[in-house]
């Protein structure tokens, strides 16, 4: 009898996702709880290839993490120092321009700019940042500063995060990254975060940027003391602001690293299973209905498992990445970069046509050595 119950919520889930409806919270909560990981996953690849085909997106980008000194403490983070811990670093004017060169060099298209919150340097070291960069390489996208990072300048200035998003973006900024997302639901956030931007915060800048024509990602740390219903809550949260701005491009599942991390010694929490990190990219593909894609973040997932994700709902396995510290502060055993051909060849292998994206999803035309951005890929 139990049985047939289930079968028959699975029946109506299945129909709700071919007819293209939308899943509740509970229908959420069922597929975590309930639901085997292949129903799951052949659910959300039914969707993945509706929106995506049998594409398999990546780019070429490089990261620039240009201090890791924060006055916050998440329990979660491996990254952050303190300020006068030998641990900690200030990246000089010298040293930003040289990674972005580098990036250059190497055909980048993107640089992605994230970092700690530093007690002592004023906003204009963080402008400084992406006007370096922008005027030295201009072609190069800049995706910089979480929501949280955005939060932080309005504490610094006392000046609205629109207007400083605006200056922003006259400066050079591209996008905004989705760091900073953690778990949007107080039970959890204010056990892992509690001082940094609140849920509304986050998600009003997204909005805010979205407004001023900036695209953003978003992300959710998952596998450490949240419950598949708080998941949930997360990703209805950020589908509700997607049905309004529609600003989203990607939506990233990052699995916590507990390595050298306060949550990770405090708990003994191990790493998030295999099991989990496929049912929540799944889980992610067919809650995030209005989302056009679902990335498997490589560094953070395991190239092995970042492979199976391409048929558990994602249609995208980020990029070169070449230089990150936050996954591999908190024990990412990961490389710090892959190669084009490898990024390609572990997508041929899962029987996909590897694309090469730029930050703001279009196709990428490389000749005699030089890039430029061509037409436009799927957006919803
Ligand atoms: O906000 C920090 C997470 C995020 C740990 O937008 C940790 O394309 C796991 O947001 N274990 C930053 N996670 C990274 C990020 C990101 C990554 C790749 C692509 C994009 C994108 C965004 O990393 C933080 C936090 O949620 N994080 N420490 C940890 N120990
Ligand atoms: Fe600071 Fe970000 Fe680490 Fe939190 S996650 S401690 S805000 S660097």
């Amino acid at each position: 009898m139990i049985q047939e119950t289930q079968d028959r919520r699975l029946l109506i889930i299945r129909e709700k996702v071919e007819a293209g409806h939308r899943l509740s919270f509970d229908d959420g909560v069922y597929l975590y709880e309930e639901v085997d990981l292949f129903a799951l996953g052949e659910l959300a690849n039914l969707v993945r290839e509706r929106k995506n085909g049998n594409f398999a997106y990546y780019n070429v980008n490089t990261h620039l993490n240009a201090t890791n000194v924060c006055v916050y403490r998440c329990n979660f983070c491996a990254f952050r120092a303190d300020l006068k811990s030998p641990k900690g670093y200030v990246m000089s004017d010298e040293q930003v321009v040289a990674r972005a060169a580098e990036a250059d060099r190497r055909g980048a298209t993107e640089l992605h700019i994230v970092g700690g919150l530093h007690h002592q340097l004023p906003y204009e070291w963080y402008l400084n940042v992406v006007k370096l960069v922008h005027q030295a390489y201009p072609k190069l996208h800049l995706k910089a500063y979480t929501a949280v990072e955005w939060d932080w300048f309005a504490r610094l200035t006392g000046r609205s995060t629109r207007d400083i998003l605006a200056e922003f973006k006259e400066a050079g900024l591209g996008s905004l990254p989705g760091g900073g997302a953690e778990i949007f639901h107080p039970e959890v956030r204010d056990q892992i975060c509690e001082h940094k931007a609140d849920a509304d915060n986050w998600l009003r800048i997204h909005r805010e940027a979205h407004e001023l024509g900036l695209r953003s990602n978003a992300t959710m740390l998952y596998g450490h003391i949240e419950e598949p219903r708080h998941r949930i809550d997360h990703l209805i949260r950020l589908r509700e602001l997607q049905d309004e701005t529609g600003g989203f491009q990607t939506f990233i599942p990052l699995a916590f690293h507990p390595d050298n991390t306060k949550l990770g010694h405090d708990r003994s929490i191990p790493k998030p299973s295999g099991l989990l990190d496929l049912k929540t990219m799944a889980v992610s593909r067919l809650m995030l209905d209005n989302f056009p894609h679902i990335k498997a973040y490589w560094v953070m997932l395991g190239i092995k498992t970042a492979q199976l994700s391409l048929s558990f709902g994602a249609d995208d396995i980020d990029g070169t990445v070449v230089h990150e510290k936050i996954y591999h502060d908190a024990g990412s055993d990961s490389p710090q970069e892959l190669t084009v051909a490898e990024l390609r060849r572990l997508i041929e292998e899962a029987g996909r046509v590897p694309l090469e994206r730029d930050t703001l999803y279009h196709e990428v035309v490389r000749e005699n050595g030089a890039w430029r951005a061509g037409k436009a890929l799927a957006t919803v």
